[in-house]
């Protein structure tokens, strides 16, 4: 107990230490350089291929062709499998054609067997074939020597594969120096992967290229010194007993600038290359106050990379979760003067492109080529393979307080009453690590949290919501349940030498359950059922911290690497699934409390690939200054592109306390972004929203108000976005594609594609530069409804109320806008449509409800789901999806036609009943027509007619 205190006292007092200097200390964290896998595949230099495609080997089923490669240097043979996925994608598997032990290959993050396509030969010579991939006018040229492919649209090529050579694939082997070949930890580990047979290929050939010949074990003496077989980094020694194990491929992608996607990093939106420097890295990691602007790795990975250009755009998804770093480079950037002539004299011109060069630690190449050829349909592509962004719950789209800590009960009352005397609303309060027995998760600090139920029973009674933390690290502690259930079903992480991974975390020494283990998940799950969970209820919910997973005495502040989990894998191989695990493990066990009804909330830090199935993430621990506020939206834009559209950013900023201006600017940014969240460390001042006077509270207050009132929107486009893959905070380029004005813009964003916002960023703004796309259209400022022609730059001036949002001329935007104080309590409220009209004089928009809480709009159709559209002077409402049967109470008090004229008269039909006249009223200097309670049910159909 004594020395655990002290550990504690001392981790704090070194984070109050380094809080003083604020930057991140890139000691802790490793270089491509100091990655001995990364310096290894990085020293492999463009130039030919030593891999051979050994074209004789190709054998073709009606979906897939497979193909023997073979590295000419030390021969090892490898294995090619190339698919033709339905809807324009087309899948390439490389791993060693008979590997020592199965490599890993990443289990559920695809959604299903991605359902195939035809394939055929349409041609071949001595060095090449020619493919065609399915019904998608897609071919694919296949060069045996060197090996390298090419993807065809038509005559135009649209990417290559290997064309630098840098294929460069690690085969496993035996260490040589060893006198006897080292027992592999999976061996026998019922690793429960199938090896691939052997390709029986044309017999005479086959034989020839891989039997006949002797496959080189000697070991690269480069490889020996580059830390192949043990790699130390700082005190950690990593004993890799699977040796040298990485893989990495290039791409080129011509006719490409900008490149988009792989986060989580704190950069920019357009990716730069990385020439020069280090490469984007994936690994989950706990980065103690992280810097901007730089592609360090941060808490979570998605390896997914966008490409656009004004013709297309495409998808490079590298489905591996080991360590990854990703080289960008441009081909024409770099390019001396004397290159530029060669080019000109040549007659080729400039093609742009970029190339992408990817490196994983373990594991095998699995790659998707999302071929669009729109934004649309990238998206569309993706999330067919990874699913799509849940649905959450209707609160978990509303207003959140946060702090680490809400101190006791007394303080959560008593904040829970300030919002209600502030009149401010607001739908969840958060409780961190503190509210715990001593960091043991599931459990109450006896003094502080002593009535937890009635706690969360006088929060229902306002029909607010509660979050509180469940971290993964398990408090080592012969008294406490938890662990001992864990540790007596053997669910724990195991050292490389098969006992229980101990690691050091806030509760001391700690455990951390073998997420990737299903019976561990099931179990876990279980842990949030009523009666297991003391005190938990039914508007309890959970955030997931720490998953990278943080140790904070690990390597890098996460786990030693040759850890195992399940079936004998290493912690290397894969790393960055982790904390997606944890999220899908705890959204489960929500989801099994209520009898699979209601709809789990779970905010998660660490992130992989498909995570947008289970809940939000945010950015971690960011600082209250004005450059990470501005560059939550990069990093926001950048987890939409890759799926995830639950995103959000610690409003106010995590490290150091805000000024009031910074405060207020920052509500403004979070409530027009997906995850609303203020949030702040344990040793901030307090900062609730009516502590900085009272014009700032009415700022905050504003702000909060604008996002309860847009709810319906925001709604409606999550459940878009359920459907259909489409992304909720959107770049521009994703619905401009063809306007290069577009392409690098991150300091403005759409929610989906009505509402265009241009947050204040700047210190002492007295106005922004805000780009208004699309050749001619019209935007309305929404809050002043003054109508701005499109394309063009506007110069607005603001002042420290105002939050620049436009709606887009075409589009209908539904909104509540009666003050309540939780986003339950507004569930009767009617409606006002806002229907700004197209230079045409038309508009369109959707609106989707359901009960806001149940799965009941998937499994029983439970939903209303509107369309409304205007034309020829007419507002029509009508069913979108005749499936969907709901009755909703509310109904629409308003409808405000921006860009209208004064109609005569106007009229209300509804099927089967007499037309009614409806007051309005009419501003000519804003052209706005407000026209008075239409009194109609939200569910009904009905047109109004101007006359
Ligand atoms: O090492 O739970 O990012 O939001 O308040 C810090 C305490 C642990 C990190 C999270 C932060 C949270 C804090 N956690």
């Amino acid at each position: 107990m004594a020395s655990e205190r002290l550990g504690m006292a001392a981790l704090t007092w070194m984070a109050l230490c380094l809080a003083a200097a604020f930057a991140v200390d890139r000691s802790n964290f490793k270089t491509c350089e100091q990655s001995s896998f990364c310096k290894r595949q990085r020293s492999v230099k463009p130039g030919s291929s030593p891999y051979r495609a050994l074209l004789e080997s190709l054998q073709l089923s009606q979906d897939s062709m497979k193909l023997q490669l073979v590295n000419e240097v030390n021969k090892v043979p490898l294995l090619l499998e190339l698919y033709g996925l339905q809807g324009n994608m087309t899948r390439i598997k490389i791993n060693e054609l008979s590997p020592l032990r199965p490599r890993y290959e990443v289990p559920d993050v695809l959604v299903r067997d991605p359902p195939t396509t035809w394939l055929a030969v349409m041609g071949r010579d001595e060095n090449s074939v020619e493919l065609s991939l399915g019904d998608s006018g897609h071919k694919l040229i296949l060069t045996g020597k060197p090996f390298r492919m090419d993807l065809l649209q038509g005559r135009e090529l649209v990417l290559s594969i290997n064309p630098r050579g840098l294929l460069h694939f690690e085969h496993l082997r035996h260490r040589k120096d060893s006198e006897e070949p080292k027992e592999s930890a999976l061996e026998g580990g019922a690793a429960g992967e199938e090896t691939e047979p052997a390709v029986p290929g044309e017999q005479e050939s086959s034989e020839k290229s891989t039997k006949s010949e002797e496959v080189s074990d000697e070991p690269d003496r480069a490889e020996e010194e580059l830390g192949s077989w043990e790699e130390t980094f700082k005190t950690h020694t990593d004993s890799k007993p699977n040796g040298p194990t990485s893989v990495g491929l290039d791409f080129s992608l011509p006719g490409f600038e900008h490149v988009y996607g792989i986060p989580e990093h704190a950069d920019n939106l357009r990716l730069r290359t990385t020439e020069g420097g280090d490469p984007y890295r994936l690994y989950n990691l706990d980065v103690f106050q992280y810097e901007l602007y730089n592609p360090m790795a941060l808490y979570g990975s998605v390896p997914l990379l966008l490409a656009h250009n004004t013709q297309r755009t495409l998808g490079i998804f590298w489905l591996n979760a080991a360590e990854t770093w990703v080289d960008i480079s441009s081909n024409t950037a770099g390019k001396t003067l004397f290159g530029k002539m060669l080019d000109y004299m040549q007659g080729g011109g400039e093609t742009p492109q970029t190339d992408v060069r990817w490196m994983s630690e373990s594991g095998i190449i699995d790659v998707f080529l999302l071929l669009g050829p729109a934004p649309t349909d990238v998206f569309r592509q993706y999330t067919a393979l990874t699913g799509t962004q849940a649905l959450p719950p209707l609160f978990a789209v509303a207003y959140h307080q946060s702090r680490w800590n809400y101190n006791d009960e007394e303080d959560v009352a008593a904040v829970d009453d300030g919002f209600d005397t502030n009149d401010i609303p607001y739908d969840v309060i958060w409780l961190d690590i503190e509210h715990t027995d001593g960091k043991r998760y599931f459990t109450w600090d006896p003094n502080k949290f002593p009535q937890p139920r009635n706690m969360l029973g006088r929060l229902a009674a306002k029909r607010r919501k509660m979050v509180s933390i469940v971290d993964p690290h398990i408090k080592v502690d012969s008294g406490y349940r938890v662990h001992n259930e864990i540790r007596s079903r053997g669910f724990y992480v195991k050292t490389k030498d098969g006992s229980d991974y101990e690691g050091w975390c806030w509760p001391g020494s700690s455990g951390y359950p073998d997420f990737t283990n299903p019976e561990m998940r099931a179990w876990w799950a279980s842990m949030f059922s009523y009666d297991q969970y003391e005190a938990s209820m039914e508007n309890l919910y959970i955030w997931n911290d720490m998953n990278e997973p943080s140790v904070f005495n690990g390597p890098e502040v996460t786990m030693y690497k040759d850890a195992l989990h399940q079936g004998g894998w290493e912690h290397r191989d894969l790393h960055n699934l982790y904390g997606f695990y944890v999220q899908m493990a705890t959204a489960q066990g929500l989801e099994q409390r209520s009898g699979g009804l209601e709809r789990p909330f779970v905010l998660s830090r660490a992130f992989f690939a498909g995570s947008q199935r289970y809940g939000a993430v945010w950015t971690g621990d960011n600082a209250a200054e004005w450059d990470h506020m501005k560059i939550s939206i990069p990093m926001c834009l950048s987890l939409a592109l890759t799926g995830i559209s639950f995103c959000g950013a610690d409003v106010g900023g995590f490290f150091k306390s805000p000024d009031a201006e910074l405060l207020v600017r920052w509500y403004q940014v979070g409530a027009y972004q997906p995850f609303y969240r203020t949030h702040a460390h344990l040793d901030t001042v307090r900062r609730e929203p009516w502590l900085f006077g009272e014009e700032n509270k009415a700022l905050i207050r504003a702000a909060i108000r604008q996002r309860y009132a847009l709810l319906p929107y925001w709604y409606t486009t999550f459940y878009h976005s359920y459907r259909s893959g489409q992304p909720v905070m959107r770049p521009l380029w994703v619905e401009y594609p063809d306007d290069v004005t577009t392409f690098s813009i991150d300091d403005q964003f759409l929610i989906g594609n009505a509402l265009l916002v241009h947050p204040v960023t700047e210190q002492g703004a007295h106005g922004v530069q805000v780009y208004l796309p699309g050749k001619g259209q019209v935007w309305y400022d929404v809050h002043s409804h003054q109508k701005h022609h499109a394309p063009q730059t506007l110069y607005v001036p603001v002042i420290l109320s105002s939050i620049p949002v436009y709606q887009r001329g075409g589009s209908i935007v539904p909104r509540k806008e009666r003050v309540r104080r939780s986003s339950d309590c507004m569930y009767r409220d009617p409606y006002t449509l806002y229907v700004a009209l197209s230079p045409q004089g038309t508009a369109e928009g959707e609106l989707f409800i359901d009960d806001g809480h149940t799965y009941n709009f998937e499994s029983k159709a439970q939903y209303l789901h509107r369309h409304f559209s205007f034309a020829s002077n007419t507002l029509t409402a009508r069913s979108a999806d005749s499936k969907g049967i709901f009755e909703s109470p509310a109904w629409i008090e308003r409808v405000v036609i921006l860009g209208a004229g004064k109609p005569a008269a106007v009229f209300l039909r509804q099927p089967g009943m007499a037309e009614t006249r409806l007051d309005f009223q009419h501003e000519p200097e804003t052209s706005v027509l407000t026209l008075r309670k239409p009194g109609v049910n939200i569910g009904a159909d009905w047109s109004i007619s101007l006359r």
